[in-house]
């Protein structure tokens, strides 16, 4: 059969998201020609091109009134069309030289996200004299922030680099914000729907998936797959991916089938191996697995169709990136953060170590679904065997571990045989901050591990406890020591908003976070704040958390997607704004010191400053962190 598989716009543009190189070769293994096409890549090479700010222009220049920047890129827009092209060259990394030009800053136009370059002398602190190539990237970089905000200030409000239309989809009761969105048509949506229409007459596919992994994609697959109804194409299309395994379990508004036929949950191996057993009349619509459609002008659900047998984690192939031309991706460096460029900047293998979480328990967290739930990790032998093919296949030996807490006992295991196999790899992944990698530090360093990410979520004992992490502050001192010390980068997760949790034990957090600044155990970090989810045990279990969830009402067309769930908390619940108002300047003066504390800014202080109204004295000693570490 022949396959397109799609990643519909946007994703992160500086390397493929790992689930069309994983399905493209399983599909390969069984026999289909499969097609992988990152459509959110051609798109930003579409916008970003001579001909694309063309259009952009055209579609400025039939607006009335216009912005300051408009102005501003309509005045410039020669310089922007002669420059574009070799920035996005540089930024693929094949135009190097073009870096002396760039970083003295008189080449390309400067919009309004330079403005912040002049003050602290910002480029010369942090790329100093000889940092040419990295200032050139950050400088580009700048240049197309400026030009993405241009599109979305005045062209098309749903439109940012690595997701498009997000919020029309994320936790979105309702289908029907997606579908009024249909009809504003925008540059972007033409570039898409065209895209999209070019790839299928070059292909002629006989069946295409979409992958949708996040919120900021499905917009994008909506369009496409309208403009194929409109056109009265007829090929039959399945969906499946990360936002549909956690938000659309429970869908129930038919309309979506107008425009998809197969809804697919979970690993998509096994249930696309029968999808098209039975596109080939080899089995009747009764053995699907995971799949819901349309039978007899009704939906079947997911619960009908569902098997506890899944293919064994251990067989699995892993990712083959055959058919993207790497060589067109686009490294970004959005902050001179190391860890922001983990994210944004250089290609990176993907590689699943383990399926699932080997913890599981943790009540804020999604264990109750499969990619985390069900936890089965490959041998050592096939990830090494993997490791060496993809480096033959790429050329690239960086690896990312996209596990979601990737196991202490495999990474022991595999960094012992990527030290004896001689594997000049490096690498970095997400860690549960377990109290064995202490021991391991120095080992994963050896191996080539560059970072980890890694969840402290809060630094009060009593909501860690409730949070069921199963570490300890005094153990997250000690490992992320013994990491950071074996010269790994480590960035820590960090939560606020608990359920119960007091102003109090926020600001103890805030201080125990300052002092694992101070003592060099972490380096970055990032404050969420709590949100309760259907399928974690928060929200299995409310009751239990002393708070009460205020669901959405299910729509009259019926439900389109669930994940988070609106709560308050009990104690709250006859002034439930005075709550969110907390959370809200809590949030800000948080977010405020860490900002500053990743810069080395405001250690010393004391850890109210950060806050814009009044708040308790930190109750933690400012010595425990250093006490817990001389006690190791
Ligand atoms: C690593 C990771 C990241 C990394 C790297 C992301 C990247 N661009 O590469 C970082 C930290 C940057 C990240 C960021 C975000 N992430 Co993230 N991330 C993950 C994680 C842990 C692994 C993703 C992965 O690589 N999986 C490996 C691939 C192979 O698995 P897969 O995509 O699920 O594909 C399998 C199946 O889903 C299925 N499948 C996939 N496509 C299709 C298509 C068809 C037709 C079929 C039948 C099957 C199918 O088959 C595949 C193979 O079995 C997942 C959780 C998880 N375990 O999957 C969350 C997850 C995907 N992320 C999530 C989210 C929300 C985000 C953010 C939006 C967070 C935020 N608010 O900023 C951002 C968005 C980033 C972006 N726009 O690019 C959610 C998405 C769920 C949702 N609500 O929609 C997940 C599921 C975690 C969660 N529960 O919160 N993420
Ligand atoms: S938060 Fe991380 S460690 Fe905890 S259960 Fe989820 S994946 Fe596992």
């Amino acid at each position: 059969m022949k396959i397109l598989l799609i990643l519909p716009p946007m994703t992160q543009v500086n390397t493929p998201y790992p689930s069309l190189p994983y399905l493209s070769h399983f599909l390969r293994n069984e026999g289909h020609e499969v097609t992988q096409l990152d459509l959110g890549l051609e798109l930003f090479l579409e916008i970003f091109s001579v001909k694309g700010l063309n259009t952009l222009r055209h579609s400025l220049d039939l607006k009335s009134i216009k912005s300051e920047f408009e102005v501003f890129f309509l005045e410039n827009f020669t310089t922007y069309q002669s420059t574009i092209e070799p920035v996005i060259t540089l930024l693929q990394g094949k135009n190097l030289t073009l870096a002396h030009r760039i970083a003295r800053r008189q080449m390309l136009p400067e919009g309004p996200r330079f403005l912040p370059l002049d003050e602290y002398s910002f480029l010369e602190n942090n790329f100093g004299q000889l940092g040419i190539q990295d200032k050139a990237k950050y400088i580009a970089t700048l240049y197309i922030d400026d030009l993405n905000d241009l599109i979305r200030d005045n062209l098309d409000s749903r439109f940012q680099l690595s997701r498009y239309g997000e919020s029309l989809a994320s936790s979105q009761s309702s289908f029907q914000s997606l579908l009024d969105n249909l009809s504003i048509k925008t540059p972007i949506t033409n570039f898409i729907e065209n895209l999209f229409l070019e790839n299928l007459q070059k292909f002629s596919p006989d069946l295409i998936l979409f992958s949708l992994p996040f919120p900021g994609n499905v917009f994008a697959s909506l369009l496409c797959a309208n403009s194929l109804k409109s056109k009265n194409i007829k090929v039959p299309i399945a969906v499946g991916g990360g936002y549909v395994n956690t938000e659309l379990r429970e869908l129930s508004d038919p309309r979506f089938f107008q425009f998809f036929d197969y809804l697919m949950f979970d690993d998509g191996e096994l249930p696309l191996r029968k999808l098209i057993a039975y596109l080939n009349h080899q089995c009747d619509d009764t053995e699907l697995i995971r799949t819901s459609f349309i039978k007899n002008d009704c939906i079947v659900p997911l619960k009908q169709s569902t098997t506890p047998n899944d293919i064994p984690f251990k067989k699995n192939f892993g990712p083959s990136y055959q058919g993207l031309d790497l060589s067109r991706y686009i490294s970004m460096m959005e902050v001179p953060n190391p860890m922001h460029r983990m994210w944004s900047d250089l290609h990176w293998n993907k590689l699943i170590l383990a399926h699932g979480c080997y913890w599981k328990k943790c009540t804020f967290c999604d264990v109750t679904l499969d990619y985390i739930g069900r936890y089965e990790p490959m041998e050592v032998q096939s990830i090494i065997s993997i490791m060496k093919r993809l480096i033959d296949e790429t050329g690239q030996t960086g690896f990312h571990f996209v596990d979601e807490a990737a196991p202490p006992q495999l990474i022991q295991k595999l960094c012992e045989a990527i030290i004896k196999e001689n594997l000049p790899i490096t690498w970095w992944g997400n860690f549960r901050f377990d109290e064995r990698f202490k021991h391991l530090a120095d080992l994963m360093a050896d191996a080539g591990c560059v970072a980890v990410t890694g969840g402290l979520e809060v630094g009060s004992p009593r909501v860690l406890s409730m949070i069921d992490k199963g570490i300890t502050i005094e153990q997250v001192a000690n490992v992320t020591k013994a990491l950071s010390q074996a010269g790994i980068f480590v960035h820590a997760y960090l939560m606020y908003g608990f359920p119960t949790q007091t102003i109090q034990e926020t600001i103890d957090s805030l201080e125990v976070v300052r002092q694992l600044f101070t003592n060099e155990c972490i380096h970055s970090g990032y404050w969420h704040r709590f949100m309760c989810t259907a399928h974690s045990p928060v929200g299995k279990n409310p009751q239990k958390f002393h708070i009460t969830l205020r669901p959405d009402p299910i729509p009259s067309h019926g439900l389109f997607a669930k994940n988070t769930v609106d709560f308050i908390e009990n104690d709250h619940l006859k002034n439930p704004e005075a709550k969110n108002r907390e959370l809200d300047f809590l949030g800000r003066g948080l977010n405020k010191a860490l900002y500053n504390y990743i810069h080395g800014v405001g250690l010393d202080d004391d850890v109210r400053v950060w806050f814009d109204e009044t708040v308790p004295k930190a109750k933690i000693k400012p010595t425990v962190i250093k006490h817990y570490l001389k006690n190791s």
